[in-house]
């Protein structure tokens, strides 16, 4: 049997409110629709045990330590990566909606934390073969509407959390690419599939790397 050409792994990133998870749901429909396998993952995956905790810690009806609740985001993805590898070895391109760097965003934005330490326990995932940045400015993002109720979901967190993407964005080690997220749904669903399917032409050929 010929060698079959594995997947690419394209994650979405952005603050709260920048359309993430609409444009992810999209992004499979259409790799589908050109005949190409797609898998949607999103972290934290709440549906396991450790996911569970999170779930608890983010709805605050627990508190954890910050440097554990770090651990244990990390922990999240590193049990999904066997399935990941799986997925994208028999060919099938995963979209997943947030990854690594929203571990360190939304870490390093927190009192006291250097983006080194909170880059440290995911190295050695899965590198993505593209990461599409959604950006929205935070005054764009107050118009859709009310935060949650969620742990983080305060302005001035996600302000934060917005310098820590950009200042992550400029290093080269990662294919970033910045998409308008302030246009309509159907302008960015074009902009991230014409990006999504020509990372997957750069992919397919080449061995999965590691962060
Ligand atoms: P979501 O289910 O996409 O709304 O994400 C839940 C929240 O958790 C969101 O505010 C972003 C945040 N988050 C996602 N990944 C991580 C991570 O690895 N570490 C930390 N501290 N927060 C994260
Ligand atoms: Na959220
Ligand atoms: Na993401």
């Amino acid at each position: 049997m010929a060698a079959c050409k594995r997947g690419a792994l394209i994650v979405l990133e952005g603050v709260d409110r920048a359309g993430k998870t609409t444009q992810c749901t999209k992004l499979v429909e259409s790799f589908r629709e050109v005949g190409r396998a797609a898998h949607l993952l999103r972290f934290p995956d709440r549906t396991t045990t450790i996911g569970k905790l999170i779930s608890s810690y983010l709805e605050n009806k627990s508190d954890l330590e910050d440097h554990t609740v770090h651990l244990l985001f990390s922990a999240n993805r590193w049990e999904l990566v066997p399935l990941m590898k799986k997925k994208l070895e028999e060919g099938t391109t995963l979209i997943i909606d947030r990854y690594a760097f929203s571990g360190v965003a939304f870490t390093s934005a927190k009192p006291d934390f250097s983006i080194e330490w909170c880059k440290a326990p995911d190295v050695g995932l899965p590198k993505p073969d593209l990461v599409l940045y959604l950006r929205l400015s935070p005054a764009a993002a107050a118009q859709r509407g009310e935060f949650g109720t969620e742990r983080y979901e305060t302005s001035g967190f996600q302000q934060r959390v917005e310098g820590r993407f950009e200042q992550l964005m400029d290093e080269n080690s990662v294919n970033w690419q910045v998409v308008d997220a302030s246009q309509s749904i159907d302008e960015v669903h074009d902009n991230i599939k014409r990006l999504s399917l020509s990372a997957l032409t750069a992919a397919e050929d080449r061995p999965i790397a590691e962060l």
